[in-house]
């Protein structure tokens, strides 16, 4: 099906109406930051623990009055999904000290299974953006619950460890974040790595700058393997991470309600892009209101080609083995 085949079925923006499900550490970061956005007219929290969206609407209501006071925040349930033009899922367990992304593959595929299945009856034709781990393989899980055209479904991929990478290699370089462009390509997890040789500080290659300033290569390695393991760092210090990842997809959220047409690194339904096809993995992409309108493909090395195919088998693999 093309892309064009459900843009014109889709809700239209006049109202634009996110439809949160899962109100943990994660999606109340995203709501609190799109509090503080113009953009968005309702937000709906829904959650399995019913008091727990009650009250974190309660809460996010009263900073309304020192923010954007025409939004609608209430807590619901799927039936508000009907008229929705994105849904962001962080439902699920979360990462426990020492604990892998992929392990919670078992539980969080249940609950992505139901989630998905109550947004299908409820009619649901907008975007869904899927954040809860393994994020790759549950925004697969939803597509399959929804069916929704891949490109309506996606995850917010390696966005967060993209965001992680920009800040460390501008914080060593001395650059303004903003300026350092690059991505963290494939898995959201242990797989993932850094196309180098398409990564810049402004328009001048990252490679070029690190041979000028005479920086040792393995620095960037070093900056690499930081971004990996950021997650299990924070979560050890203080048991889980949400910020980053609710700025993220709050940011996420804009592009699709703006139909910006901006380039992020996402989960992305692969068909046939780097040489695979019928899986999510993290790629860049430009997004708009339709989803994702189309996936960019990078020059890779050899070296990364191979990095991104095993990526892609380990996602494979779960998959066949534990998902279908
Ligand atoms: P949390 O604080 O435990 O919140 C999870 C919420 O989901 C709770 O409020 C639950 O009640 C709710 N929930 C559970 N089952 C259901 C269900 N069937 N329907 C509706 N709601 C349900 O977890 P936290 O917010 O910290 O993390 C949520 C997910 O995000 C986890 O899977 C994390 O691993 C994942 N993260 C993803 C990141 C990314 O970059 N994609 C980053 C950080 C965490």
């Amino acid at each position: 099906m093309a892309m064009t085949d459900y843009l014109n079925d889709m809700p239209a923006q006049g109202n634009r109406k996110v439809v949160l499900v899962g109100t943990g550490f994660v999606g109340m970061s995203m709501a609190y930051t799109l509090m503080n956005h113009k953009g968005i007219d309702e937000l709906v929290l829904v959650d399995v623990n019913t008091e727990k969206a009650e009250g974190e609407a309660m809460d996010l209501v009263h900073g309304l009055p020192y923010a954007n006071g025409k939004l609608k925040v209430y807590a619901g349930d799927y039936s508000d999904c009907t008229d929705a033009n994105v849904i962001v899922v962080t439902a699920g367990a979360a990462q426990k000290p020492g604990q892998t992304r992929l392990e919670l593959v078992a539980i969080n595929t249940k609950i992505m299974a139901s989630v998905g299945k109550s947004i299908k009856e409820s009619g649901f034709n907008g975007v869904i953006v899927v954040a809860s781990n393994p994020c790759d393989i549950m925004t697969y899980v939803m597509q399959k619950a929804t069916g929704l055209h891949p490109y309506q479904v996606l995850g917010s991929g390696t966005m967060l460890d993209t965001a992680r990478l920009r800040y460390e290699i501008g914080n060593f370089f001395e650059v303004n974040p903003a300026s350092v462009h690059g991505y963290i390509m494939g898995e959201h997890g242990d797989s993932s790595f850094v196309s180098w040789t398409n990564a810049y500080i402004g328009c001048k290659s990252l490679l070029e700058v690190v041979e000028e300033r005479k920086v040792p290569f393995d620095q960037l390695q070093r900056i690499y393997e930081q971004v990996r393991d950021a997650a299990y760092e924070i979560i050890n210090k203080k048991r889980a991470t949400y910020y980053g990842i609710g700025m993220s997809l709050a940011r996420l959220v804009d592009a699709i309600l703006n139909n910006e047409n901006t380039v992020l690194p996402l989960s992305c339904y692969l068909e046939g892009q780097y040489g695979h096809e019928g899986l999510y993995i993290g790629v860049p992409a430009i997004i708009n209101r339709a989803g994702i309108r189309e996936i960019l493909t990078l020059p890779l090395t050899e070296s990364d080609q191979e990095k991104f195919d095993r990526s892609c088998n380990t996602l494979q693999e779960i998959i066949d083995t534990t998902v279908t």
